[in-house]
């Protein structure tokens, strides 16, 4: 394996909507530039980047993929990421280490909801884009539509750097605007092109591409622009850097055509990215924080400077154990260093470093400052950490991820399967960040939490599969509440008299609903001793406990005042556990009348679909007691706002999926608890029977 330096390297991650052909694009690319000896299909299991067996069974990314293609003295790093949204965690968190982003576009679907997903984390992290209308061979694929599609959405500066010859089924090649040549691709699908002139039909479309090109690149540039006013035109010796940089600078997002299955555009592709996407030298610094919450600190991108290095992802594998793959930002990496984990403040030595070829390692001897490596076996380090030179601390921009959406009880099948279970998890949650893993208060079951319902299932079948942990998914819970809307008194007396040491405890309580969110207030409003001050943290207690078990249906109760104003007490039996009983009592006899109700959490929800489904998406909302807020057009997309109970959120993903084909995304956050309707609460209520342990109490 070569060595690589920076400037010969580039980072490209592969970015876009679902079923926009990325990982079929990156297994045609490495066929075409000899990395691997056949053309790997998504279709039929043998990708190079979905490897992992769920992704194979599955036919669709779930996690990021790396892999490289040699080209020429290049080495094109590839980042293969997800397109499903429930996935689009894990493609934010791969673009942590791109210099670039190639935004595939589906030639007939064109811009689809993640796309500007996927725009969108480009703009957020600063990275150069080129899109790629891909897929150009379907029916239907055109790209005047395309093109058209993406001015409307990004404005003027996207602009094609390519024009596909034939559409269709008779797509076969590729027009080069920048030098005005053609390339013609065999069916054979090698991916390898023949150099012809321009067909006579398309010169005109493609002269006037490259004046349209030309005059962009030059719009941004004072000398540029007086060369182009002098020369009507601009040598290629002038536009090849300026066009260059007008894509480092973001002034113009180039637009370039292929299609992977049959391989056709590959080497203008690759070609593409060595001339005009930068090296990881090119951004000449990057910034960090001294430690976690220090002072900001630079660190010039440089083979001369302290080795720094940022891990952004982790595998979990069975065998080989904690995989970490990181890109070197700093420095050059040897086989075999001592590093510091400035995030957990440990070393680590990374013995036997490499590379990735989606599920194959080859080992490098050293990797520098901008290329992109692994290795096994890290202690401590997990994703978002960085690692460096002892004496030039330095930790990088880690990514923040969302809440998880929903939440399932999750039960080994076997009992025995208990103990490994959380092991397992464990090792599962180091490698996908938003996967949560918890233990429900109440109800004492194991939680697993995820973006969507299918992401947990994911999860469940890496379990079954990696650690052979075979688990049931329960439906989710949601967290009900209870509270009171009525006042209410009660004398709780707790009274026992069986030979020896009695037992007396003896607390009049009043009960007052609070507002929203209050929580609980206790109020001491004794008078005289008629209770000696030290058992009044025992009513209070067993107020507390009793509250927490809940009085309808096993909820913990909220919003509520408790006043204690009277009781007795006796000489000898009185005792705080005895004060604790009454207490708990007196609460269960005032609840009896203070009109007590369920509560249940309403979510802010936000759903994107394309702005033919918004309709049936309303109308769904309202059978689910959604409140729709606000409605906004946006690209072919509505956004739509709207409040709903969480209880009917529940299985929304799955019902969201087949209303919009697998096009509608949604995120939801807590926004605040309101009763439950009668009728709703009534069946939940029915539904809790308590158990003969819990009547015993
Ligand atoms: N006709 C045609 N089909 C393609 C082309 N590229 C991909 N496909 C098919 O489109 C489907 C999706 O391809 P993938 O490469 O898995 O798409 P992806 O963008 O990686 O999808 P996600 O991983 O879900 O984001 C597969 O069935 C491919 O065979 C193409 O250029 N032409
Ligand atoms: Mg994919």
């Amino acid at each position: 394996m070569r060595i690589y330096d920076g400037q010969d390297i580039r980072n490209v991650a592969l970015v876009g909507h679902g079923d926009t052909g990325k990982t079929q694009l990156v297994s045609a690319l490495l066929f075409t530039a000899g990395m691997v000896n056949r053309l790997g299909k998504v279709d039929e299991g043998t990708s190079v980047t979905d490897y992992d067996e769920e992704e194979i069974q599955r036919k669709f990314s779930i996690t990021a993929g790396l892999a490289y293609a040699e080209w020429g003295k290049n080495k094109i790093n590839f980042i293969d990421t997800p397109g499903y949204n429930i996935f689009m965690h894990e493609t934010e968190g791969a673009l942590l280490a791109a210099d670039a982003a190639l935004l595939l576009i589906h030639g007939v679907a064109g811009i689809e909801v993640q796309t500007e997903k996927a725009w969108g984390f480009g703009e957020k992290y600063g990275l150069p884009r080129a899109l790629v209308i891909n897929q150009m061979d379907r029916d239907r694929a055109s790209f005047e539509r395309t093109l058209e599609a993406l001015h409307a959405t990004f404005g003027r500066s996207v602009v094609p750097l390519q024009l596909p010859i034939g559409e269709e089924k008779s797509f076969h090649g590729v027009i080069d605007l920048v030098r005005l040549k053609a390339s013609l691709y065999d069916s054979n699908g090698s991916g390898k092109a023949k150099q012809v002139e321009i067909p006579t039909e398309l010169k005109d479309a493609a002269s006037k591409g490259h004046e349209a090109l030309v005059e962009m690149v030059a719009e941004g540039n004072d000398k540029l622009m007086e060369e182009f006013f002098e020369k009507g035109t601009l040598p290629e010796e002038h536009l090849v850097p300026g066009l260059r940089a007008a894509i480092y600078d973001k002034r113009l997002y180039p637009v370039v055509v292929a299609a992977g299955l049959p391989n056709i555009g590959s080497e203008n592709l690759l070609n593409f990215m060595v001339d005009y996407l930068p090296s990881p030298l090119e951004r000449k610094e990057v910034e960090g924080l001294q430690h976690e919450g220090g002072e900001p600190v630079k660190r010039k991108i440089a083979d001369e400077q302290p080795v720094s290095a940022f891990v952004f992802k982790t595998v979990a594998d069975p065998f080989a154990g904690r995989v970490s793959y990181f890109k070197v930002m700093s420095g050059i990496l040897k086989n075999e260093a001592n590093l510091t984990n400035f995030d957990r403040v440990t070393t680590e030595r990374l013995s036997h470093i490499g590379v990735v070829q989606g599920k194959t390692q080859t080992p490098v001897a050293e990797l520098h400052a901008g290329d992109i490596g692994e290795v096994a076996k890290l202690k401590d380090t997990l994703t978002g950490d960085t690692l460096g030179d002892k004496g030039a601390p330095i930790v990088f921009r880690k990514l923040k991820l969302a809440e998880p959406a929903i939440s399932f009880a999750i039960e080994t099948k076997s009992r025995s399967d208990e103990d490994k279970l959380s092991t397992a998890i464990h090792r599962m949650l180091e490698e996908d960040l938003l996967l949560r893993f918890s233990r429900d208060p109440q109800t004492k079951e194991f939680l697993l939490s995820g973006a969507g319902q299918q992401h947990v299932e994911v999860a469940v079948s890496k379990l079954k599969r990696r650690f052979n942990i075979d688990v049931t998914l329960k439906a989710p819970k949601v967290p009900y509440r209870e509270t009171i809307r009525a006042r209410a008194e009660a004398q709780g007396k707790h009274k026992k008299q069986t030979g020896g040491h009695g037992q007396y405890g003896d607390a009049w309580i009043k009960l007052e609903p609070l507002p929203r969110g209050a929580g609980f207030e206790f109020v001491n409003d004794i008078f005289g001793g008629a209770i000696p001050k030290n058992y009044i943290p025992a009513v209070e207690k067993g107020i507390v406990e009793a509250a927490s078990k809940g009085y309808l249906a096993g909820y913990p109760v909220v919003d509520f005042r408790v006043i204690l104003f009277d009781g007795s007490y006796h000489e000898v039996d009185s005792s705080e556990i005895a004060f604790k009983l009454a207490a708990s009592k007196g609460f269960k006899k005032g609840m009896e009348q203070a009109k007590a109700c369920l509560l249940e959490p309403i979510m802010n929800v936000e759903i994107t679909v394309p702005e033919s489904n918004a309709g049936d998406i309303m109308g769904n909302l309202n059978g689910r007691r959604g409140r729709v807020q606000g409605m906004e057009a946006k690209g072919g997309s509505t956004v739509i706002k709207a409040q709903v109970p969480l209880a009917e959120m529940l299985t929304y993903a799955s019902d969201l999926t087949s209303m919009t084909q697998g096009c509608g995304t949604y995120s939801m956050e807590y926004s605040h608890y309101e009763i439950v309707p009668q009728q709703i609460a009534d069946k939940i209520v029915a539904a809790h029977k308590p158990s003969a342990e819990e009547e015993e109490e």
